[in-house]
């Protein structure tokens, strides 16, 4: 069974998610919830970088997210069909992570509105890009002729922009197009209507982030040091 282990939240382990729905690769979500459950994974010896999240798959343990999303795209023939393909495919996908950093640091933020702002701040920089290659490319996909791995990680990324901002893709109509197109595919369909997808980040994820790793909590919520006192 293909196992991924993280926080019981999205985070970074969601474009993974995503890249096993688009392969309609069956798995389980293991969730990390104690500071013990993670010294149990150290102490297994499948962290190669003490870090999560963790992939099982085929016999194999997975560790850093870019690396995990390679591998589903090369399973799923996801990754274009020439080395200018594929090149354009890790040049979308790091622009991706830069992009999607904003909405992993939203839930952290002090209010929702100045995770708003960072958003459409990040939107402004990143959107036309994105809708640029979009138009270049002039297929309906980030790459080539046909779906890749960075068609899946930009739409995963605007997917947790719309959680925040529903409007953000009314000024982008390619992106929006792609994005409804993603979507709609059998996989990712079915994952987002499943009780696999764990809900939107929001306090209690932040807690417990804080409470696992025995880190500081954002200075702006109560006790900040609670976890990081209980680690003395
Ligand atoms: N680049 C890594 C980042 C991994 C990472 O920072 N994981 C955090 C949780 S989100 C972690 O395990 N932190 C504990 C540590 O670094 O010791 C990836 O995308 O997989």
């Amino acid at each position: 069974m293909t196992r991924l282990h993280y926080f019981k939240g999205r985070g970074r382990a969601e474009t993974t998610r995503w890249m096993l729905a688009i392969n309609q690769i069956e798995f389980e979500n293991v969730a990390i919830e104690t500071p013990q459950d993670l010294a149990d994974l150290r102490a297994s010896g499948k962290l190669p970088f003490d870090q999560m999240p963790l992939l099982e798959i085929s016999g194999l343990n997975l560790s850093q997210s870019t690396a995990m999303i390679r591998y589903l795209a090369r399973l799923g023939d996801l990754y274009g069909d020439s080395d200018t393909d594929a090149v354009w495919c890790d040049m979308i996908a790091g622009a991706v992570a830069d992009f999607a950093e904003a909405s992993m640091q939203a839930a952290f933020q002090a209010t929702d509105n100045i995770a708003k702002a960072a958003l459409c701040t990040r939107f402004s920089k990143f959107g036309p890009r994105f809708e640029a290659r979009l138009a270049s490319n002039g297929t309906g996909f980030c790459v080539g002729a046909g779906l890749t791995f960075a068609d899946v990680v930009l739409v995963e990324a605007l997917s947790s922009y719309l959680d925040w901002c529903p409007d953000i893709l009314a000024d982008t109509p390619k992106l929006d197009a792609l994005y409804k197109r993603v979507i709609a595919e059998p996989g990712i369909a079915n994952y987002l209507t499943s009780a696999q997808q764990l809900p939107i980040a929001g306090d209690q994820y932040v807690i417990d982030v804080a409470s696992v790793l025995q880190r500081a909590l954002p200075a702006h919520m109560p006790d900040p040091g609670r976890f990081v006192r209980a680690q003395a």
